[in-house]
């Protein structure tokens, strides 16, 4: 309680006022726009890259996306470029971020359930059984091949990106029952939470 009223009493940061002052603003846009789920545009098959310098300005605003939200993984499929690239980072620190362009798991080993979120799908977790251990092939933002043995939640990220490249979504391992109520939750979220058609983000800022 009294650390409460304390906060209440503390003085406004003018950094967070816009230059007319009359609105605060709350977090800074995302770069790019996430597709969510049911969005049809998450079902396509991205096409393997064929021109990886031409990705490097994409690559940084999908890593800022993905840390403003805050996320561990994000495929070009959820940002509605379908080409077969991600950046992922699993990293306590935020300070490992990793490309993966054009990626084959080339051996998997073992099975592990991992309870999966996905910027696509927000607020909704299921479990999902995927391989313990891969190998994966790709390659990195110079364009080099590399190969890297992951296990535990970096395998599952992965697994959970590469999906999206195919068009895959988590929850798409669940029952039809069960997806059904994840799109009904959603719809529900989104009436309540974002600002009617006609709209604009400064009626709501
Ligand atoms: C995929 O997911 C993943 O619902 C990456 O409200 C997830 O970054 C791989 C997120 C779990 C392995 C294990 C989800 C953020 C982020 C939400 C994410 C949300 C806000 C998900
Ligand atoms: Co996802």
């Amino acid at each position: 309680m009294a650390r409460f009223f304390r906060a209440a009493q503390a003085p406004p940061d003018p950094s967070a006022l816009n230059p007319r002052g009359r609105h605060r603003i709350v977090a800074p846009m995302p770069k790019l726009t996430i597709l969510e789920f049911p969005d049809p545009r998450l079902r396509t098959r991205a096409q393997p890259v064929q021109d990886v310098p031409a990705l490097a300005g994409l690559i940084d605003d999908m890593f800022e996306t993905m840390y403003a939200a805050p996320g561990i993984g994000l495929a070009a499929t959820q940002v509605n470029v379908h080409q077969r690239f991600m950046v992922i980072d699993v990293s306590e620190g935020k300070d490992t971020p990793l490309v993966f362009i054009n990626p084959e798991i080339v051996s998997r080993e073992g099975a592990q359930v991992y309870q999966e979120g996905c910027l696509s799908v927000p607020g909704i977790y299921a479990d999902v059984e995927r391989a313990d251990r891969i190998r994966v092939r790709a390659l990195d933002r110079a364009g080099k091949a590399f190969e890297i043995d992951a296990d535990g939640l970096l395998a599952v990220c992965i697994q959970h990106e590469m999906d999206h490249l195919d068009g895959k979504v988590f929850i798409d391992y669940l029952s039809p029952f069960k997806r059904e109520q994840v799109r009904r939750k959603l719809e529900k979220q989104r009436r309540n939470h974002e600002p009617a058609r006609g709209e604009t983000a400064e009626h709501v800022l």
